[in-house]
């Protein structure tokens, strides 16, 4: 080994154990072939996600800011003063600036505990908060929110918890998923609540462009699963041979996302090989689009009483904030 320059063998057997190679494995075995979206966030391809938020015709982001900033004092006003902020899947921390600056200052939040998986770009986007709000206790947690067990550092919270789950990052859950975090997080936020971003059905046509830019960055970020792939799991995969397909599905009111086989062609992933027809589609990713008013049945399915909810005058993107 040591003279073909290949990883030790316990070094690519650790890698062939991660969750994404099992994941992908067993996505790959399945008819049709699917794989969860939570895969796309490599470095790259959350590169490629700040990219598309900046992108002209992705409105969620924007959106969802702008509300933030117009309704932010509503919003501090429900969250109350001295409380501890839990945010799902907190990423860059941008979201949370945009809704502390809403804050009076006799009413401050006391703690926040941004919970995300890359544990390094967690820390040091931490460490950056609390220069800027050194009246901010910010103690990262650095876990899978979906995996309840691994969020014991949230038993530093003792005072009333309110959830941040902006970004409609609830959309590429299935309903099962969906339903999961939402009683998970009730559980956790018992006397407090959540505030949750959700993204509206609407037009066919803005939602088909949302996802399908002129630039072909969402293909990019869709694309990337594939080289993330080959980088990680010893994968094959010619990304010239795959084509980016979004499109609305108004039955499921949901966008789909696939990656297209554009010829028949064999891919080795880990050892294995896995034969494409021409078309064969590996489907990557869900988007659901909600109604007001379907958002608001889930949150009381899964426990929560709904309270005001917030949306742009375009009615495009809304707020919600759900009582646990
Ligand atoms: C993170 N999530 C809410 C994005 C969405 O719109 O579903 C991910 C995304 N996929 C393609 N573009 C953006």
């Amino acid at each position: 080994a040591a003279l073909t320059g290949a990883p030790p063998r316990q070094l690519r057997a650790d890698r062939n154990d991660s969750a994404f190679c099992r994941d992908l494995l067993a996505g790959l075995s399945k008819t049709p072939r699917s794989v969860a979206p939570k895969y796309f966030y490599d470095a790259q391809g959350s590169a490629l996600f700040d990219r598309i938020c900046e992108l002209p015709e992705y409105y969620p982001t924007r959106t969802e800011r702008r509300i933030l900033e117009r309704y932010g004092r509503e919003m501090a006003e429900v969250i109350g003063p001295q409380s501890d902020i839990i945010e799902f899947g907190a990423g860059s921390l941008e979201k949370i600036r945009v809704l502390l600056r809403s804050f009076d200052a006799r009413a401050l939040p006391r703690r926040y505990f941004p919970i995300d998986i890359s544990a390094a770009h967690l820390e040091e986007a931490a460490r950056r908060l609390h220069a800027e709000c050194p009246w901010l206790q910010v103690r990262p947690v650095a876990a899978d929110y979906m995996q309840e067990d691994r969020l014991s550092a949230l038993d530093a919270s003792t005072g009333r918890r309110v959830g941040f789950f902006p970004g409609s990052t609830i959309g590429n859950f299935d309903r099962d998923e969906a339903m999961t975090f939402l009683r998970l997080a009730a559980r956790l936020l018992e006397g407090g609540g959540l505030l949750v971003g959700v993204d509206l059905v609407k037009d066919p046509q803005t939602l088909h462009r949302a996802y399908n830019d002129a630039q072909g960055v969402t293909a990019a970020f869709n694309l990337n699963l594939l080289k993330r792939a080959n980088a990680e799991l010893s994968a094959d995969f010619d990304l010239r041979q795959f084509a980016h397909y979004a499109f609305y599905d108004p039955y499921r009111c949901r966008i789909e996302m696939h990656l297209l086989s554009r010829c028949a062609q064999t891919v080795h992933v880990a050892g294995q090989d896995f034969s494409f027809a021409e078309g064969e589609s590996l489907h990557t990713e869900n988007s659901h689009k909600f109604t007001i008013e379907g958002f608001r049945k889930l949150a009381v399915a899964a426990g929560f009483r709904p309270g005001p909810v917030w949306t742009d005058e375009a009615r495009l993107f809304s707020v919600h904030w759900l009582e646990s």
